[in-house]
């Protein structure tokens, strides 16, 4: 007897369990793929792939019942998924349709430096209701990511930060580990009473400063807004207090993340990996938050196989990876032990929502092809349940 037939056996056989040794609902499957940033078409111009990016207030749910206003790529967090080939010619036409300014920095890409995307060592912000052009050629290889370079701290887990795919039709991970599907989750972290402060904060601000400048009595300093560092000194030499030195912030004073999401959605929203027994997936890991992530997978260990987007020389298991900030790591999943299983941040205090426990970081690798009647929770001995009660493996109740 095999040792999961000697779970099932233990388990009672509901009404279920009559059901034909099910697949997974497709309506949820359908459902899933909304759980993964979606693709972004590009326009052939010529032999330029130009992609069109926005950025503007939206609002997004993390969890049922819990929404919050996000600065949102394309109305989506994560913004949409550009996905090109190695040596492609991109060009992204970048409208900022908020109050506030932005810039779009290519983290990992060789893009020449004035494209960079950092204020003012590469570029002037993007402000409020320009345009900026981005292009460059899609090098190296790889999982990156885009994301806002402006008030990093505040845009970043605002919303503003998307997967960037290159891909190589020669792949060299697809040659060592044949895969038909692969997944990409996108990491953050998020201080809501911080965004929201911080938000309402700017927009008071800059409703002030607007009215002061319409009526001529605008003053640079109190504003800091300086056209050149050498105005800056000067005011300094002038007794002018720099609003570091004003308002410094404690450190209790900085963003201290409470909600936790992979691809802006927390447990139970958080996508399902779905893998079939005997398949092999790869995963791309993308830290656009600020937290360490400590990415724990159950009964598997997995290969890591691209670390930065680069192959690493020698793919090599493990079942625990840590995925700092600004990381990205791709990993195979090779799918040998049926069930659902867990694949979670083992820091603990983000597997929570605003500090309640199960939430946050945790998601499901789900095969599909899992029977009903192994999905079933049996009554313990001696306890009366009605079939249908609690039969309750969370992910797959919250599912169908
Ligand atoms: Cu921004």
């Amino acid at each position: 007897m095999k040792r999961r037939d000697f779970l099932i056996t233990g388990a009672a056989i509901s009404a279920a369990a009559m059901l034909p040794g099910s697949l997974l609902a497709e309506s949820a499957k359908k459902e899933n793929i909304d759980r993964f940033p979606q693709p972004l078409a590009p326009i052939m111009k010529g032999d330029i792939k130009e992609f069109r990016l926005f950025i503007d207030i939206y609002q997004q749910e993390f969890v049922p019942a819990m929404k919050i206003h996000t600065l949102a790529f394309n109305n989506q967090v994560p913004g949409p998924e550009i996905r090109v080939n190695r040596g492609d010619k991109i060009r992204v036409i970048f409208e900022n349709r908020t109050e506030l300014n932005h810039t779009i920095h290519w983290h990992g890409m060789y893009v020449p430096w004035r494209m960079d995307g950092v204020p003012y060592v590469t570029q002037m912000p993007v402000m409020p209701g320009q345009k900026f052009v981005y292009e460059f050629v899609a090098e190296p290889y790889g999982t990156h990511f885009y994301h806002c370079h402006w008030g990093t701290l505040l845009h970043m887990q605002a919303g503003m930060f998307g997967s960037l795919i290159v891909e190589d039709p020669d792949d060299p991970i697809k040659k060592k580990f044949p895969y038909e599907r692969e997944y990409t989750l996108v990491y953050s972290a998020h201080d809501v009473n911080f965004l929201r402060d911080e938000l309402n904060a700017m927009i008071e601000r800059m409703k002030e400063r607007t009215y002061l400048m319409k009526n001529g009595r605008f003053n640079k300093e109190r504003f800091a807004v300086f056209d050149t560092k050498e105005e800056l000194e000067e005011a300094v030499r002038n007794g002018y207090q720099p609003p570091y030195l004003v308002n410094r912030r404690a450190p209790a004073g900085l963003a201290q993340p409470s909600w936790f999401t992979v691809n802006g959605k927390s447990y139970p929203s958080t996508p399902n990996l779905y893998i079939k027994e005997g398949e092999t997936i790869r995963v791309r890991l993308i830290n656009a938050g600020t937290e360490e992530h400590y990415l724990h997978l159950h009964g598997h260990d997995f290969w890591l196989v691209c670390d930065d987007g680069l192959p690493v020389p020698q793919p090599w298991q493990m079942n625990t990876i840590r995925l700092s900030p600004g990381k990205t790591f791709d990993i195979i999943i090779e799918g040998k032990n049926r069930g659902i299983w867990t694949f979670h941040d083992h820091d603990t205090r983000r597997v929570t929502n605003n500090g309640l426990y199960p939430g946050g970081n945790l998601l499901a690798l789900v095969y599909e092809d899992l029977p009903m009647e192994e999905r079933m929770v049996g009554p313990m001995k001696g306890m009366e349940m009605k079939p249908g009660k609690m039969n309750m493996l969370p992910k797959v109740a919250l599912d169908e």
